[in-house]
């Protein structure tokens, strides 16, 4: 196997200096270092990669397809060396050229195929699959141009498009051999075999050609090298005079263009439906060819298609890639001959499934007409679904047309993909113990009641290698000081941090070292269009996507009361604070953008008041992505978790800032739930309303905010500053609508639905706890370090276990 000495290392990068443009290391970009060294380091992978292919054929092992239409990989340099225990060899050589690698890695565009928590959980999956020697294929699409990038403008978003594949993506790999036919439209055709058997044809469809781009995912220092396909699609038929000349002229340019649209743009919605024919085509495009080219490689060295779910096991991020289920059927049925009841057998024992949410804006479902007319076999084999379905439900409850209403796959003109997924897997899963409750209880109750065993519940995780190792060097260190690196590839081991969070010597250390990051951030701050920010102050920090149900607009709200507070009362007792926040609005969101504005506005006016002597200062900090992030975590003090209880599924950032010895302040949701419970409540900033109550109004039509409004003078006069033009004398038209949104019920929308006047005295009062605790240095290292020593639990390597053992069964492989 190949390994890079130092020499070795120069000489690799000099040759690619040479290849690729002409130079010699002196004359070269930056950016032309970085895809030197990226090729490099993606020799020694192609070793490991190769290598680790033939252990997984040879011991011929069972492997997950993890179909997600969202990885958001952040970048993969910084990742890979460190995977590879290269960094030493690297820095050495990187000095001698007489530059450093952060700097090197900024050149890397942040392959964002996602949009937030859903994507990035899919990129920590393939870490910890790889690191724990699993087979595992991620299977997504390879957007052209991925997550936007964000630009505030005036307090503004602006929209920019991404181009991640301008200059060549260095870590990735086309295999136009293992292309593969998509197919869309036309009609379905039925005729009888020579065994007289029923055969369905599509015809006079259009096609695409399904191209294979692979990414190396490199274990942590046990090379293993899973693979990340990523799907692009490219024209059956070159557009030529020949297709001209047989009167296939308007098919060949449609089919170019089908081509040319399908892998063009990631949809930047987070947890929001957005019916788009687009998207259905995105959707099917990159299950059909992950599955078709998963069912080949097996029958390569299987013989019996029935025993399938004995080697593959496909598991399905969200119902994105539902129509998985359907995929399956048609290839057993129509290239494989099955009858219906062995291929229906072979599909429930291979697909499964993560539900990710219980918003209902972000339940999938097609018209009928739409998805008949793009997908005419598939949704032939739905209704057919639906339709045995049905009849079960028939047997089983008595005809009950309320079971029917709930869960009937095809229903008022509509395909619903999560009851198409459920129906269709051996297992469903939430991704922690509240939202898998409340799945249970709530949301697909009857599904549950009617099969159990298929629920299942798998708290997510995040990779500590990404979050810790690469992301807060100086933290990383302090850990492996006290108890050696074990904690790397088992995060467990934090546990013997514990010992230390009483020490005097290693709270400063530790404390020291939270200053060191938190002057890291403020410089990135300055250096991107940020107000100047004291590394002393109180890093208090929400980053995440901008949704009303996340409520930044709680947090700002309580921003603007307490700079309201310091105006009347300038001796007010308060420890210097900064209220940092990081996220992208869904371009359509009118709302969430007009929060966006809102923050910049209040922002501007704190930031620039010399009077409150700098006691507060809001930061927007533009474009929040992966690469900012590992920053951002590192310099946090509190952790902002503060959705209304029972809407976020889990939430992820939650695990991130604990690891990196944050303080929760946060409502008892989602993952929140399970990090008190591993922290101790104590060492927690717990309010609001619990999910039992959230979900007790709104089975009894909501709360009146009026009654607050009236009564709470604090919340009366912000919100009237809101609109009254005392944040922003030009735009504040803008907040209005945020206003009415917490005051009125308009169409469907209960006012104040996410209960932000509700829970506001309850924060505020979190809030003040948190200055107060502040203002006791040791114990808030103490705390600080007993949240890094209880993380353990959330290391996407623990979720991964449990996956592989309760849901795929796979094996685990060591070279
Ligand atoms: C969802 C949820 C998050 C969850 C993530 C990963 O909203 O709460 O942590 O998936 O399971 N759309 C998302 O990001």
């Amino acid at each position: 196997m190949k390994v890079l000495n130092k020499d070795e290392l120069r000489h690799s990068i000099e040759e690619y200096l040479k290849i690729l443009y002409r130079k010699e290391v002196s004359e070269a970009s930056r950016m032309q270092i970085y895809q030197a060294l990226s090729y490099s380091i993606k020799d020694v992978i192609i070793d490991q990669w190769m290598s680790t292919h033939r252990a997984f054929e040879e011991k011929d092992v069972k492997t997950v397809y993890y179909l997600s239409m969202e990885f958001l990989l952040g970048r993969a340099l910084g990742n890979n060396i460190i995977s590879l225990k290269l960094d030493k060899v690297v820095n050495t050589v990187l000095e001698e050229i007489g530059i450093k690698l952060e700097d090197i890695e900024e050149e890397e565009p942040d392959p964002a195929l996602g949009n937030g928590g859903l994507g990035r959980l899919a990129a920590c999956f393939l870490d910890s699959l790889s690191t724990l020697g699993y087979a595992a294929v991620g299977c997504g699409i390879r957007y052209k141009y991925g997550m936007f990038k964000q630009v505030i403008e005036n307090g503004f978003q602006i929209e920019v498009p991404d181009d991640w594949l301008k200059n060549g993506y260095p870590f990735e790999m086309k295999q136009d051999d293992l292309s593969v036919i998509v197919k869309f439209g036309g009609y379905v055709r039925i005729t009888k075999d020579e065994l007289g058997r029923e055969k369905y044809i599509q015809e006079n469809y259009s096609s695409v050609r399904a191209v294979p781009y692979d990414l190396p995912i490199v274990g942590y220092g046990n090379h293993i090298v899973n693979t990340l396909r990523i799907w692009d699609a490219e024209a059956t038929n070159h557009f030529n005079l020949d297709s001209f000349d047989k009167g296939d002229y308007q098919k060949a340019v449609e089919d170019q263009n089908l081509a040319r649209s399908i892998c063009e743009v990631l949809y930047p919605n987070d947890s929001h439906y957005a019916g788009k024919e687009l998207r259905l085509k995105q959707q099917y495009f990159f299950v059909s060819a992950s599955i078709q080219r998963a069912v080949l490689k097996y029958m390569e060295k299987h013989e019996d298609i029935h025993k399938l779910p004995e080697k593959v096991v496909f598991q399905m991020n969200d119902t994105h890639p539902s129509v998985t289920v359907a995929e399956l059927m048609r290839i057993l049925l129509d290239d494989y001959n099955l009858s219906w009841e062995e291929a229906w057998e072979i599909t429930t024992h291979s697909c499964a499934y993560t539900n990710h949410t219980i918003m209902s804006e972000a339940l999938e479902k097609w018209p009928i007409d739409l998805f008949s007319k793009l997908l005419p076999r598939i949704y032939q084999l739905i209704e057919e679904i639906n339709r045995r379905f049905l009849m079960n439900i028939k047997v089983q409850y008595n005809g009950d047309p309320n079971k029917i209403e709930k869960m009937a796959i095809i229903y008022n003109g509509h395909i619903r993909m999560a009851n198409l997924a459920i129906v269709g897997s051996f297992s469903v899963n939430g991704v922690a113990e509240l939202h898998t409750d409340i799945l249970k209880k709530q949301q697909l109750r009857d599904f549950y009641e009617m099969t159990p065993d298929k629920f299942n519940n798998k708290t997510n995780g995040i990779t500590q290698r990404r979050f810790l190792l690469h992301g807060n060097p100086l933290l990383s260190s302090f850990v492996t000081s006290r108890i050696g690196d074990k904690w790397i590839t088992n995060l467990q081991h934090m546990k013997n941090l514990e010992e230390f969070a009483k020490d005097p010597k290693s709270q400063r250390e530790f404390m020291e070292i939270k200053y060191q990051n938190k002057v890291r951030l403020a410089e990135y701050i300055k250096l991107h269009n940020g107000p100047e920010i004291d590394p002393n102050s109180i890093f208090d920090v929400q980053v995440k996507r901008l949704h009303e149900y996340k409520r930044q607009l709680l947090n700002i709200m309580h921003v603007m009361y307490l700079y309201e507070e310091l105006k009347k009362n300038p001796n007010m007792d308060i420890v210097p604070r900064t209220f940092i926040f990081g996220a992208k609005a869904s371009a359509g969101y009118h709302r969430a953008k007009a929060i966006i504005k809102l923050i910049n506005s209040v922002g501007d006016v704190i930031n620039n008041d010399k009077s409150i002597n700098n006691k507060i200062k809001v930061v927007f900090i533009e474009n929040y992505r992966v690469s900012n992030a590992e920053m951002i975590f590192a310099a946090a003090d509190v952790s902002e978790q503060i959705s209304t209880a029972s809407k976020e599924a889990s939430g992820t950032g939650n695990m991130k800032f604990m690891l990196n010895g944050a303080l929760t302040l946060g409502t008892l949701d989602g993952a929140n739930v399970e990090i008190a419970e591993e922290v101790g409540v104590e060492n927690t900033f717990i309010f609001g309303l619990t999910a039992d109550e959230v979900i007790h109004y709104e089975l009894h039509g909501g709360y009146n905010p009026r009654e607050i409004y009236d009564h709470d003078m604090g919340v009366q006069s912000i919100m009237k500053h809101m609109i009254e033009g005392y944040y922003d004398p030009i735009n504040h038209d803008a907040f209005q609508d945020i206003y009415n949104s917490l005051l009125d019920s308009y169409q469907l929308d209960r006012a104040d639905q996410y209960f932000i006047l509700k829970d506001f005295r309850s924060y505020v009062e979190a809030q003040r706890k948190v200055q107060e605790a502040y203002k006791d240095k040791s114990w808030w290292a103490k705390t600080a370090i007993l949240n890094v020593a209880n993380c353990g639990k959330f290391s996407s390597d623990r979720t991964i276990e449990e996956y592989v053992k309760d849901i795929w069964k796979l094996e685990k492989v060591t070279l």
